[in-house]
C-alpha cells in the first residue's frame, strides 16, 4: 500500500533559498512545449542543497551561472530536482518540456477547446517547471511567449505587456513583465484564438485601467454583463475599503474547461465560462448573481490573496474566508443585504454544516493534509468568511474597516498568516482577540443552547447560556461567540434592553464566550420573546425552548429581515420532522396548525416583498433536513417533504394562483437583473412550483405555457424545473425541446443534464446512467462532469436507493474520472463521507464502495485521503 505524505502546519520552515526573479521562455506545442525557465537565485540558510518541485514533466538541462551541469550534478527524487552544490548567489537556468494535450488534470498548462491555459493554485506551477512551489517564495516575472500565429494570436500572461513581433516560420511572440512580486501560484499564461472585450475604469488615483474580457469567437455577445459587474467591484473596493487597482491593464479570460470557479492570478483572471458567459436567454437570475460575485471575488483578491498573500497553504482562509466575506458584502450592496444573508444562511447549514459533522472535519486552519486540492472546502471558504464577519461584528464596521487598513499597511508585499491578520484588527482597535485563535483551531459547529427563566415578581428573564463543540467533545476550548439581540412583546412590539441597570437600545450584540453564562435581561413584561442571533451573528446551531407559538409571533414581528426567516424556517423544520416521525410509525402526517396560519400571514403579505417570501416559502431542504436526525431516514424525509409541499400547493391554491397572475403582468417587460425583477421572478416560480404539486392539469398546462412562452432562461428554466417533478407527457416535451433548442450551448445543456440528475422521478438512476452514453457526456469537461455526476449524488432519493445500485454507480463513475482528473473525483466522493449518517443496511452498503474504490492500486492520492478518512474518521 502506497504511504502518502501528510503535510503538517506545525512542520513548516521558512524557504531555504528565495527566487528573486523569473524568466520564462514558451515555445508553445499542443504535444511538447519548451520551458525555459532562468531564476535569479539566493541561499537563505547554510548547507542545504536545493531542491524544486516537479511533476509531469521532462527535464533537459540544467545549467548554472551559464555552465550546464553534468547528469552527475543533479537528480529527481520523490517529486524533485535535487541539486546538492550551489553558491549564495547563483542564476540556474533549467530547460524542460511538458505535454499540454494530455494533462486532462486541468492542472498546470493544459488545452481548453484548443487554446492554451494555465491553473497553478495550489501546486500546478510544479507541473510547468521546476520551482520553488510554495507561496513565501515571492518574485518578479518575465515571461516571453512564442507559438504559432494563425492557430494562437493571442498571446497572454501576467503585468504589462512590453513587446511583441513576428518570428519566423508563421510564428509569433509577446513579452509581458509583472512588475509586482508574487507567489508562482498566481502565475498564468493564455494562449489561443480567442477575440475581447474592452472598456476602461479610472481609479480613484486617475490610474486609467483597460479591461478586457477575452474569449472564443462565438461568446463574444455575452460578456457584457461581467465587465459592468468588474466595473461595480472596482469602485465597491475603492469606496468600502479604499482599494484601487495597481496596473493599467485588467485582463480576464473564460475558457470551458476548469475545475474551479475562476483563479485570480495577477492581472490575468482565468474564468471557468460559466462565471462569464451571460445572456438574458441562456443564464438565470442566479447565474447572474453568482457571475457577479464570482468576477467581484476574485477582482478582490488582487488586495486580499495577491498584494497580502498566504506563507503556506494552511492559512488559506487568510485569502478565501476575507475574500468570500468581501464578496459577500459586495453583493449584499448590489442586491439586497438581508436577501443575500438569507441566501448565504441556506448554503452555510445545506454544505458546510454536514462538512463540519463529518469525518472531513477540519478547523478553517487545518493542520495537515495529503493534497491540498482537498481543502478549497465549504469550511476555509464559507465559514472562514463566517469568522471574519465576527470581527466585523465585534469591531463594527469602522473598527474593521481600521483593521484592514493596519492589516495592509504592515503586510503589503508579504506572505502571512492568520494571525497577523487577528493581530492587525486587534492592535488597529487596541483589544484583545487572542480568543479569537478558538475558532481557528476546532473543527466542528458550535452548539448554543438556550434555556430561560422568567420571574414576574422581578420582572426578570435570565437567559442560561451553554455552548458546546459535539465534534471536540469535552475538551474543548469556548468559542467568542456575539449573539445579536432583541426583545419583543407578546403582541410583537419591539421593547429595549437593559442589563444591569444599564439601558442598551432596541438591540445589542452579547458575547458569549465561556461555557455557561447567565444573561439577565431587566424590565421585562410577561410573555417577551427574545429574538436572538438575529442576521446570524455567528456560525452555530442554536437549541431554544421558543414553542411554535414564539416561532410564529418572530416570524411575524421581528424586525431583523433574516430571524423573521429564520423563525419560519423552524417552524417548518419542525413540522416536517414531526412528519417524518409520524411516516416512520406508519401514520399520515399531521401538519401543526401554527405553521399553517403562518404561511397563511406571509400568503396575505408576500407581494409587498417577494425576494424575501420566496425564500420565506421554500421548504428546507432534504439535506438540512436530514441535519436535524442522528440517522438519516432518506425515504420518510423525502416523503414528508414532497407531503407539506402539496398540504401548501392544494390548501393555498387560489393565493398561490393570484401572486402568479400579478406577478405575471408585473413581469411583462423586457428582461433585466436587478433586485426588484430578480425577487417577483423567484417568487412567480415558487408559486407555479406550488400550482404544479396541485397535480391539477390546468396548472400543467400552464407550467408549459411558461415554459413556451418565457422570454428568459429564469423562466424558461424554472417552468422546466417544475415539470420535471411531474410525471405527465409535458416533461417530456419541454425537456425534449430544451435539449434541441439549446444543443449548441454547452452551459445550456449542462443545465439539461442536471435537471435530469437532479429530478425525484422514480427512474432516475436508470436515466443518469443512460446519459452517461448521451453523446454531448464528456468525461473530459468539469462542468459536464458536476452537472450529472455531482448533482446525482446530491439527490437523496435516487443516490441513496434502498438496493445501492445508485451507490455502485457513482463508485464506478467516480473511478473513471480519477484516472483523467483527481481533483473532481475526490469532490464527486463527498455523498460518500456522509455514510455513517444512514442506516445499518445503507451504511454497509456505502461502505463497500469506499473499501472497493480503496483497493484500487492506480487510485489517485486526492481521492485517497478523502476515501481513507471517511473509513478512520467518524
Ligand atoms: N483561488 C482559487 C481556487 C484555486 C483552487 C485550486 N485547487 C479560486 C478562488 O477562490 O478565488
Ligand atoms: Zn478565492
Amino acid at each position: 500500500m502506497r504511504a502518502p505524505v501528510e503535510h503538517r502546519l506545525e512542520d513548516y520552515q521558512s524557504p531555504a533559498f528565495a527566487i528573486d526573479d523569473v524568466h520564462l521562455l514558451f515555445q508553445l506545442d499542443p504535444v511538447a512545449t519548451r520551458v525555459t525557465s532562468t531564476l535569479a537565485m539566493r541561499r537563505q540558510r547554510a548547507e542545504e542543497p536545493l531542491q524544486l518541485n516537479l511533476e509531469n514533466l521532462v527535464v533537459e538541462s540544467v545549467a548554472l551561472d551559464g555552465i550546464e551541469l553534468g547528469e552527475s550534478a543533479w537528480r529527481i527524487e520523490d517529486g524533485r530536482l535535487i541539486i546538492e552544490d550551489v553558491p549564495e548567489r547563483f542564476t540556474l537556468r533549467i530547460r524542460n518540456r511538458i505535454n499540454p494535450k494530455e494533462n486532462t488534470a486541468l492542472e498546470g498548462l493544459y488545452l481548453s477547446s484548443g487554446n492554451f491555459c494555465t491553473q497553478c493554485e495550489a501546486e500546478g506551477f510544479r507541473r510547468i517547471t521546476p520551482f520553488l512551489d510554495r507561496p513565501d517564495v515571492l518574485a518578479t516575472y518575465t515571461v516571453r511567449i512564442e507559438a504559432d500565429k494563425s492557430a494562437y494570436p493571442v498571446l497572454l500572461s501576467n503585468g504589462n505587456l512590453i513587446e511583441q513581433g513576428d518570428l519566423p516560420d508563421g510564428q509569433h511572440y509577446a513579452l509581458w513583465h509583472d512588475p509586482w512580486k508574487k507567489p508562482c501560484y498566481l502565475f498564468a499564461l493564455v494562449a489561443g484564438d480567442l477575440q475581447f472585450i474592452e472598456d476602461h475604469y479610472t481609479t480613484a488615483g486617475e490610474r486609467d485601467v483597460t479591461l478586457r474580457i477575452y474569449v472564443e469567437p462565438h461568446n463574444i455577445d455575452r460578456c457584457e454583463f461581467a465587465m459592468q459587474a468588474l466595473k461595480r467591484a472596482m469602485r465597491w473596493d475603492e469606496e468600502r475599503f479604499g482599494l484601487s487597482y495597481d496596473l493599467d491593464v485588467f485582463n480576464i479570460v473564460a475558457v470551458d474547461d476548469f475545475n474551479m470557479g475562476a483563479m485570480e492570478n495577477k492581472s490575468l483572471n482565468i474564468f471557468n465560462s460559466k462565471y462569464i458567459l451571460a445572456r438574458p436567454e441562456t443564464a438565470t437570475d442566479t447565474d447572474y448573481e453568482g457571475i457577479e460575485s464570482v468576477v467581484a471575488h476574485e477582482y478582490f483578491h488582487n488586495w486580499t490573496g495577491n498584494r497580502v498573500t498566504c506563507r503556506d497553504w494552511f492559512q488559506l482562509t487568510l485569502k478565501e474566508g476575507l475574500t468570500v466575506f468581501r464578496d459577500q458584502e459586495f453583493t449584499a450592496d448590489m442586491l439586497l443585504p438581508s436577501i443575500k444573508r438569507i441566501q448565504d444562511v441556506i448554503h452555510l447549514r445545506r454544505y458546510q454544516f454536514p462538512e463540519d459533522a463529518g469525518p472531513m472535519a477540519h478547523p478553517i486552519q487545518p493542520k495537515s493534509y495529503i493534497k491540498m486540492d482537498n481543502f478549497y472546502t465549504m469550511t476555509v471558504y464559507e465559514k472562514g468568511a463566517e469568522v471574519v464577519r465576527i470581527y466585523q461584528t465585534l469591531l463594527g464596521r469602522e473598527g474593521f474597516r481600521k483593521g484592514m487598513d493596519l492589516y495592509f499597511q504592515r503586510h503589503d508585499g508579504q506572505a502571512v498568516t492568520v494571525d497577523d491578520f487577528r493581530q492587525a484588527m486587534a492592535d488597529a482597535n487596541g483589544v484583545d482577540l487572542s480568543s479569537m485563535r478558538a475558532w481557528y483551531d476546532q473543527p466542528g459547529t458550535p452548539h448554543v443552547k438556550v434555556r430561560r427563566h422568567y420571574d414576574a415578581d422581578s420582572q426578570r428573564l435570565t437567559l442560561d447560556l451553554t455552548q458546546s463543540l459535539p465534534k471536540v467533545g469535552e475538551g474543548f476550548t469556548p468559542l467568542p461567540i456575539p449573539i445579536r439581540l432583541g426583545l419583543l412583546d407578546a403582541s410583537g412590539n419591539p421593547l429595549p434592553l437593559v442589563v444591569g441597570g444599564e439601558e442598551l437600545g432596541m438591540e445589542y450584540v452579547h458575547l458569549f464566550d465561556t461555557r455557561h453564562q447567565q444573561l439577565v435581561l431587566e424590565q421585562v413584561p410577561e410573555g417577551a420573546v427574545p429574538a436572538l442571533l438575529r442576521d446570524f451573528s455567528a456560525p452555530v446551531i442554536l437549541e431554544t425552548d421558543l414553542d411554535d407559538a414564539e416561532w410564529a409571533l418572530l416570524a411575524a414581528h421581528d424586525p431583523d429581515d433574516f430571524l423573521r426567516w429564520d423563525a419560519l424556517n423552524t417552524l417548518a423544520l419542525k413540522a416536517l420532522m414531526e412528519a417524518v416521525t409520524a411516516i416512520e410509525r406508519g401514520e399520515a402526517p399531521a401538519w401543526p396548525q401554527t405553521y399553517l396560519d403562518a404561511v397563511g400571514v406571509r400568503l396575505q403579505a408576500a407581494l409587498e416583498d417577494p425576494a424575501w417570501h420566496a425564500l420565506a416559502l421554500t421548504l428546507p431542504d432534504e439535506v438540512t433536513l436530514g441535519e436535524q436526525f442522528e440517522t438519516i431516514a432518506v425515504e420518510a424525509i423525502h416523503q414528508a417533504r414532497k407531503a407539506l409541499q402539496s398540504e401548501l400547493a392544494q390548501r393555498f391554491e387560489v393565493q398561490w394562483a393570484s401572486i402568479y397572475d400579478t406577478l405575471s403582468a408585473e413581469l411583462d417587460q423586457p428582461y433585466t437583473f436587478n433586485a426588484e425583477q430578480y425577487g417577483k421572478r423567484s417568487l412567480r416560480t415558487l408559486a407555479l412550483h406550488y400550482l404544479v404539486q396541485t397535480g391539477k392539469a390546468k396548472w400543467i398546462e400552464q407550467a408549459l405555457y411558461h415554459y413556451q412562452h418565457a422570454n428568459n432562461m429564469t423562466d424558461r428554466f424554472g417552468a422546466l424545473r417544475a415539470l420535471t417533478g411531474v410525471e405527465h407527457a409535458a416533461r417530456k416535451t419541454a425537456l425534449d425541446d430544451f435539449y434541441y433548442r439549446f444543443r449548441n450551448d454547452p452551459l445550456v445543456i449542462d443545465k439539461w443534464f442536471a435537471l435530469q440528475a437532479g429530478s425525484d422521478h422514480p427512474h432516475t438512476l436508470e436515466h443518469v446512467r443512460m446519459l452517461t452514453r448521451h453523446p454531448d457526456f464528456t468525461y473530459t469537461n468539469p462542468n459536464r462532469v458536476r452537472s450529472l455526476l455531482g448533482v446525482f449524488g446530491q439527490n437523496r432519493a435516487a443516490f441513496h436507493r434502498a438496493d445501492g445500485s445508485g451507490y455502485v454507480f457513482l463508485a464506478d463513475e467516480i473511478l473513471k474520472v480519477d484516472k483523467l482528473n483527481p481533483q473532481i473525483a475526490a469532490r464527486l466522493l463527498s455523498p460518500f463521507t456522509q455514510w455513517r449518517r444512514f442506516d445499518t443496511a445503507r451504511q454497509a452498503l456505502m461502505k463497500a464502495q469506499l473499501e472497493r474504490i480503496l483497493q484500487v492500486p492506480s487510485l489517485s492520492s486526492n481521492s485517497y485521503e478523502i476515501v481513507e478518512k471517511s473509513l478512520t474518521l467518524s
